[in-house]
């Protein structure tokens, strides 16, 4: 089942967005059922004679048709509620990093080190390398060390934007005069990508997010290397 899912969306790089195929995967198995339920119901009516004339009730289906449904609604509501409180939920984070949108690039800014800070830009066309991603690179990436879990509080300088990792399950608006928390975990390491959503103004587009999830022990170095500048 997981493979349709993949058609819409990217092979998953937490552990709640794997929660989410899943249930995106039981849904979706639900709404197969009704419908072929539906096919049946509307082609054995189309061929029926129609000569039953003194039908007037029938407790049983009634009965059926009313409680099947309720029951299946509770089949997808009670899954469903599991998930929003399990995107919401803060586990003990292990560091705190805050982005801010601006007309048209993302900020960063690691404040539980020595006050690291930078601007991410969308690569333009003609300085990309060969092994760029065209429309989705940025000079400087996010890091964050894999297996830990992050908070990021999302805000904005301007107009609404939209921080967008899709492959983590993480979409949540930079509003300006607001901070909005989102937490996620990545279980591997690599390049995930995503783009502003909520359309900010002329070079919306042009605003991407590259998070490079890496080792712990790289991440510190990192941050040393940040620190110096
Ligand atoms: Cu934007």
């Amino acid at each position: 089942m997981a493979t349709w899912n993949l058609l819409l969306t990217q092979d998953s790089s937490s552990p709640l967005m794997e929660q989410l195929i899943f249930f995106h995967d039981h849904t979706l198995m639900i709404l197969i059922m009704i419908t072929i339920m539906v096919v049946y119901l509307m082609t054995s009516l189309f061929f029926n004679k129609l000569i039953f004339r003194f039908l007037l009730e029938g407790q049983t289906i009634e009965f059926i048709w009313t409680v099947l449904p309720a029951m299946t609604l509770i089949f997808i509501a009670l899954p469903s509620l599991r998930l929003l409180y399990l995107l919401d939920e803060t586990n003990n984070p292990l560091i705190t990093i805050k982005t801010i949108g601006h007309q048209w690039y993302w900020s960063y800014e690691y404040n539980d080190f020595k006050n690291i800070e930078f601007d991410s830009y969308m690569t333009p066309s003609n300085e990309m390398k060969i092994f760029s991603f065209r429309l989705l690179d940025v000079d400087n990436r996010l890091v964050i060390p894999f297996n830990s879990q992050i908070r990021m509080l999302v805000t904005a300088a301007d107009v609404i934007h939209s921080w967008t990792i899709p492959s983590m399950s993480v979409k949540i608006d930079a509003t300006p005069g607001r901070l909005n928390q989102v937490n996620f975990f990545i279980n591997r390491t690599g390049l995930f990508f995503g783009q502003c959503s909520e359309i900010c103004g002329a070079n919306h587009s042009f605003m991407p997010i590259v998070l490079e999830s890496i080792n712990a022990e790289y991440f510190i170095k990192w941050i040393y290397k940040m620190a110096e500048i």
